[in-house]
């Protein structure tokens, strides 16, 4: 099964997924080296600038059919069994970004863009099986747990 871990930068996807993989024992997959790995798109500033249909297609190519987590913001595009979307109340957002040393114009665009919904509205366009999880006030582990008991509730439902 292929699970997408997508959300605005700083939402705290790479945290999420690393540990999410150790529970399942799935293959982490980060969705920016991939990308720069097979000469798919390339760096401006801070953000991965890329061809999403090329992604697309190369992403189908190398992981259909296996047991994998993906982590990135534009992972929602992909071809996946469930788009996990992870949300953060934005001043933690604009905190976590000031701090990576992103522009202030770029921490202000990510901080609107949560507030607003965006990752969450393309997600929900682009596949049926889509889970939000607010992540403010919990760890870590607390957010991998609901996300494993989503899930685990989502396959009782598909299978009886
Ligand atoms: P992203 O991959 O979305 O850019 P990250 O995982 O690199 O985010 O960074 C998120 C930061 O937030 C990291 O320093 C850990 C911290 N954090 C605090 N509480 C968290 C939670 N409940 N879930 C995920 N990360 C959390």
């Amino acid at each position: 099964m292929i699970i997408a871990v997508t959300g605005t930068p700083g939402v705290g996807k790479t945290t999420v997924s690393k540990l999410l993989v150790e529970k399942l024992g799935y293959e982490y997959v980060n969705l920016r080296d991939y990308a720069l790995e097979k000469g798919i798109g390339e760096m401006k500033g801070e953000e991965l600038e890329v061809e999403v249909d090329e992604l697309v297609y190369n992403f189908e190519r190398d992981f259909k059919g296996k047991d994998i987590v993906v982590d990135g913001h534009l992972s929602h595009f992909l071809p996946a069994d469930l788009v996990v979307v992870l949300r953060a109340h934005p001043r933690l957002i604009g905190e976590r970004l000031k701090e990576r040393g992103y522009s202030r114009e770029k921490v202000g665009e990510n901080v609107e863009a949560e507030l607003v919904d965006v990752i969450l509205v393309e997600a929900l366009e682009e596949n049926e099986n889509v889970i939000e999880v607010d992540t403010t006030g919990k760890t870590p582990e607390e957010v991998v747990d609901e996300i494993l008991g989503l899930i685990e509730k989502g396959v009782k439902k598909r299978v009886g």
